[in-house]
């Protein structure tokens, strides 16, 4: 019996990691200094929990009134790894992503380095704000209410628009299809140009037949006195 309980605890524990949450990824480069520069956060569902690692460097979550809401760890490498040599080669900054179970209680975070404060800012500033605005930190992948496909967000949407989604590369975007990767020709220039040509010839087919009548006018006017001056002889 007591055997059948823990199994049962087991398999609700399991089933509680696994059931998705949602989560705030934070973006970040850190230097070596202790600069940061914020990249990109956004909210979204996740699978699982992730192993956390445990460091000096860390990222605190609070409420509005300053209450510790929970800390996520993270470890910064100043390296890279060259395979080809085998040696490893010291940079001076680390791209860093933190990801922590999100709250809408969560109104600020604190990214320190064991207790030296590094960053202290609002989170809700670089959340999806629905305002109608795509704002700095928005995109059409997490805040497609804000941001329209197709345009410069720092997110390749692969939208079928007639746009060429200016940050897609290798033309991931089927609208990105001409040889250099600038794009279809867009519909309106196309347009724009009929209509233009048109225009013209329509313009011309008027000055000529403007331009043939004053010519007839003339040699009539001509002929005219002509026969004039015969007739005074
Ligand atoms: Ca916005
Ligand atoms: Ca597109």
């Amino acid at each position: 019996m007591i055997k059948s309980i823990t199994n049962l605890i087991f398999v609700l524990f399991f089933i509680q990691i696994a059931v998705a949450y949602s989560a705030v990824e934070m973006d970040f480069d850190i230097k070596t200094d202790g600069e940061i520069s914020i990249k990109d956060v956004v909210v979204r569902d996740l699978g699982i929990l992730d192993v956390e690692v445990v460091s000096e460097y860390n990222v605190e979550f609070m409420d509005s009134d300053g209450n510790s809401l929970g800390i996520s760890y993270f470890e910064p490498k100043f390296y890279v790894h060259s395979t080809e040599l085998d040696i490893v080669i010291p940079i001076d900054f680390s791209s860093v992503s933190v990801v922590h179970p999100y709250s809408n209680r969560i109104e600020t975070f604190v990214i320190k380095n064991e207790d030296k404060i590094l960053l202290e800012d609002n989170l809700q500033k670089y959340l999806c704000n629905q305002n109608q605005i795509c704002d700095e930190f928005e995109s059409y992948e997490f805040c497609s209410d804000d941001c329209r496909s197709g345009y410069e967000d720092g997110y390749c949407d692969s939208v079928e628009d007639d746009l060429c989604d200016p940050d897609c590369v290798l033309q991931l975007d089927s609208d990105c299809n001409s040889d250099d990767g600038s794009g279809k020709f867009p519909l309106f220039w196309i347009v724009l140009i009929v209509i233009a040509v048109i225009a013209a010839l329509l313009i011309y087919k008027f000055w000529s037949k403007v331009v043939g009548r004053t010519e007839n006018s003339d040699e009539g006017i001509r002929e005219e006195t002509e026969r004039e001056d015969q007739y005074e002889y």
